[in-house]
């Protein structure tokens, strides 16, 4: 039994005794290229990683929703279904706004105790809240027998996110989380919810590195950002930026500002295409270049990194460069202002270049990196027995 299947099932019986009726997971993820392209109906190219929330879920019938927070030393909530549902701080707004998302379009929901546990570290932009709203639905939907669609669900858990929580997301993180194929990156068009599983190449591994820069107050650039691809757009007269192209921008009809964000959302949308198709034909020095240009990209246009994240990419790239003859590349990943790099390195290089980045980088506290060596597992759904 894996370490958290063991622990969501002790985490139930202490809570509320006996065994689950079953559990569900959802994973986190981390995205390869297509950085804030998601809310203007772009491409994103992520895949889900074997770090995940796993809920242990039991039907009371009635009316009551209790759930216990493992990892936060067995906080609880305890809220109505019948009532209207009221915020809450930390991880039970969450699972509230879940809650409350599914009951507004219209599902039948009934009595549940939920343990959730999980191991996706927090702050680093690998969507741990994301997996907890999915995670919250696949359970919830579970103890009413209710089928689950995939998409359907991470667009509700994005709907939680952007009416309850009020971060004003995108769909990327949830749609990841629901519907990721094992072994590969999804290609999403975030405009018709398609999506396509490109494999990734036997002999290729994908790292993700804590630059040690806890993002902080993201929310709040984040929706700014947000804000600015929507001025240009209304400055374009399109809807949404997925819809722009570089000529439009020589019209000198908005801020400089503004044409710098919409100038790396059609590159970046380009550029995720380009990706996708370099990623299926094992093409990794194309990839690798792309990935170079969405970080400079997100550091001179969007400006969402910081100097930090700036010298770990540059880092990580040196090292594929030296050890891997540039097959393979690193961007950072995520929302921006701190949190991680993801490089793909072929496997026979990725020794040298974890090696190398414990050696020549220090987090802000001067610590080597956090390195993780994922791979791409699937997406949501409920666990085996046992
Ligand atoms: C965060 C958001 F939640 C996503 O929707 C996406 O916009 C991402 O930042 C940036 O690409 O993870």
């Amino acid at each position: 039994m894996s370490g958290l299947q063991a622990r969501v099932l002790e985490g139930f019986a202490r809570a509320f005794g006996g065994a689950p009726d079953g559990v569900v997971r959802a994973p986190g993820r981390v995205n390869l290229i297509g950085e804030h392209t998601d809310y203007n109906d772009g491409f994103v190219l992520p895949c889900a990683i074997p770090v995940e929330t796993r809920i242990a879920w039991r039907a009371t019938g009635g009316d009551r929703v209790r759930v216990v927070a493992c990892e936060f030393g067995d906080e609880t909530d305890d809220f109505a279904l019948s009532a209207p549902i009221a915020h809450a701080e930390g991880w039970r707004e969450y699972v509230r706004g879940m809650v409350a998302t599914l009951i507004a379009e219209g599902a039948t929901l009934r009595g549940v105790e939920l343990a959730i546990v999980g191991d996706i570290p927090r702050g680093t932009g690998l969507s741990s809240s994301a997996s907890l709203e999915v995670a919250v639905g696949h359970a919830m939907l579970a103890a009413v027998g209710a089928p689950v669609d995939a998409t359907r669900i991470a667009v509700q858990a994005q709907t939680a996110e952007n009416d309850f929580v009020g971060m004003k997301c995108g769909v990327m993180d949830q749609l990841a989380s629901s519907a990721s194929v094992e072994g590969a990156a999804l290609l999403i068009d975030c405009r018709s919810l398609e999506t396509r599983a490109i494999p990734i190449p036997a002999g290729t591994a994908v790292l993700i590195v804590h630059s040690g820069v806890v993002r902080g107050l993201v929310e709040g650039h984040y929706n700014r950002r947000r804000a600015e691809c929507e001025e240009a757009a209304a400055a374009l007269g399109i809807a949404k930026l997925r819809d722009a192209d570089m000529a439009m921008l020589d019209a000198g009809r908005m801020s400089a500002e503004a044409a710098d964000r919409a100038r790396h959302v059609i590159g970046e949308n380009a550029r995720v295409l380009a990706a996708a198709e370099a990623l299926a034909a094992d093409d990794l020095p194309t990839l690798g270049r792309l990935m170079a240009e969405s970080h400079a990209s997100m550091r001179d246009l969007f400006r969402i990194t910081v100097p930090k994240v700036d010298e770990l990419a540059a880092t990580a790239q040196a090292l594929i460069d030296q050890h891997a003859g540039g097959r393979g590349g690193a961007r950072m990943t995520g929302g921006g202002f701190g949190g991680a790099v993801v490089a793909v390195v072929p496997d026979d290089a990725t020794a040298a270049v974890v090696e190398g980045l414990r050696t020549r980088y220090r987090t802000p506290a001067g610590e080597p990196p956090e390195i993780m060596v994922a791979r791409a597992v699937a997406g949501a759904g409920p666990v085996a027995a046992g």
